[in-house]
C-alpha cells in the first residue's frame, strides 16, 4: 500500500505579499515566468483560477475565452506542465459581494452559473476535469441575511447545472468555515459530502480538503481526509499549515505541527493516494516579511516537508504498530512515533 506523489500549486502561491492592512511589498513575477519556477521547484502541474488562465475573461466571448485557453494549453505542454484544476473565480466581482450560487438576487445567480461554465470550458481546453469549488462568499456575516435551506438548495442547483452542462466534469467542493464570511454553507468535509448525495450525479462531486481550512473548523485534516477517501471522493488536497484558530494563514506545510502533517501524508499514503491520477496540491504563501529573493521558497520547502515526511512514514515498524495497537499500548506507540519524527 502506497501512494504516488505529484506536486501542484496555483500562480496565486506566489505572490506580492499585500495583506488586508497593506499594500504589496515584493515586485510581481510575470505568469510567463511563474510558469518557469515549476519545474525547478519539482512540480508538474498547475492549479487555475479561470482568470489566471484567462485573465480579463468577464470582457471576452464564449469563443474567446475558450481560444485563449487553448493557447494556454499549448503553453503548458511546451513547459512539461499539465493542467490540475480550474476554479471559478466568484469572490472579487460585484455581481458577487452576497455571494453567488446563493445571492438573494436572480441576476447574480446567474452570472455566477455563467461563470461557472465558461471555468468549465477552459478546464475542457486545458485537459483536465476537474472543477474546484471554493465557496468563498457562499455565507452570511448575519445569518438572518439568507435562509439557509434555501442557500443549501441553491448551491446543489447551481452543482446540478455544471453537471449537466458537462457529462464529463467533476466538480471538487474545496470547504472552509469562514473567512471572507463570517459563517459559510459548506464549512467542513462533511457537509461537502453530505452535500454531493443531494446532487443529480454524486459520483461527479467530491472535495478538495485544505488542511487548514479543517483546523480552522476546529477539526484533524488527516481524519477529514480519511473521511473523505472512506466516500472514494478525496480528489485533490490543499496542504499547509495553520496556527491555531486566527486569519487563514497559509503557512508552509509542517512548519506548524510537524506531526499533524505527518498524520497528512500517511493517511494519504496508506491508502494509495495518487494511483489515481490524484496531485498533492500545495496552497501556502511566503510570509510578507520575506524579502524576494526567498519568495519561493515556501512551495519547494513544503514538498521537501512531505517527501522527508513520507520516508519516515515509510519506515515505521508496522508489526511493532500493530502490536501496540492491540495491546493498547499507546504510551509506547506514542513515544515512538515522536522518536520517529525527531530522528
Ligand atoms: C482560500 C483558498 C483559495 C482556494 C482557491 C482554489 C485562494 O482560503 O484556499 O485560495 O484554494 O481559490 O479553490
Ligand atoms: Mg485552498
Amino acid at each position: 500500500m502506497a501512494g504516488i506523489f505529484k506536486f501542484t500549486f496555483g500562480p496565486w502561491n506566489i505572490h506580492e505579499g499585500a495583506d488586508p492592512f497593506g499594500p504589496p511589498v515584493r515586485k510581481t513575477i510575470r505568469f510567463a515566468d511563474k510558469l518557469k519556477l515549476y519545474k525547478k521547484l519539482g512540480f508538474d502541474g498547475v492549479q487555475f483560477h479561470d482568470d489566471d488562465a484567462v485573465p480579463g475573461m468577464n470582457d471576452l466571448t464564449p469563443r474567446q475565452i475558450t481560444k485563449a485557453a487553448e493557447d494556454l494549453k499549448k503553453v503548458l505542454d511546451d513547459s512539461g506542465l499539465s493542467a490540475e484544476f480550474v476554479a471559478p473565480r466568484l469572490w472579487e466581482d460585484e455581481r458577487t459581494i452576497d455571494g453567488g450560487y446563493t445571492s438573494n438576487d436572480t441576476d447574480c445567480r446567474k452570472y455566477a452559473i455563467d461563470r461557472t461554465k465558461r471555468a468549465i470550458d477552459i478546464a475542457n481546453s486545458l485537459g483536465t476535469d476537474l472543477l474546484v469549488l471554493w465557496l468563498a462568499r457562499e455565507g452570511t456575516y448575519i445569518r438572518e441575511a439568507k435562509d439557509s435551506r434555501v442557500a443549501t438548495e441553491r448551491i446543489v442547483a447551481a452543482i446540478n447545472q455544471m453537471l449537466a452542462y458537462d457529462t464529463k466534469i467533476r466538480v471538487c467542493i474545496e470547504p472552509k468555515p469562514n473567512e471572507p464570511m463570517d459563517h459559510s454553507y459548506v464549512p467542513t468535509t462533511g457537509h461537502a459530502i453530505a452535500l454531493s448525495l443531494l446532487c443529480t450525479d454524486p459520483n461527479r462531486v467530491g472535495v478538495n480538503i485544505e488542511s487548514a481550512h479543517a483546523i480552522l473548523a476546529g477539526l484533524d485534516p488527516s481524519d477529514e481526509m480519511g473521511y473523505a477517501l472512506a466516500f472514494n471522493k478525496l480528489w485533490t488536497v490543499h496542504l499547509n499549515d495553520q496556527n491555531g484558530l486566527k486569519f487563514d494563514q497559509d503557512k508552509t506545510f509542517g512548519s506548524v505541527d510537524i506531526r499533524r502533517a505527518f498524520n497528512q501524508v500517511r493517511v494519504l499514503d496508506m491508502n494509495n493516494y495518487g494511483k489515481h491520477g490524484e496531485w498533492v496540491g500545495l496552497d501556502v504563501k511566503a510570509m510578507r516579511s520575506q524579502k524576494d529573493d526567498r519568495a519561493t521558497s515556501h512551495l519547494g520547502n513544503s514538498r521537501t516537508i512531505f517527501l522527508k515526511l513520507l520516508e519516515i512514514s515509510r519506515s515505521l515498524d508496522e508489526t511493532f504498530i500493530e502490536k501496540c495497537r492491540s495491546n493498547r499500548d499507546y504510551e509506547e506507540f506514542d513515544m515512538y512515533i515522536v522518536q520517529s519524527l525527531l530522528k
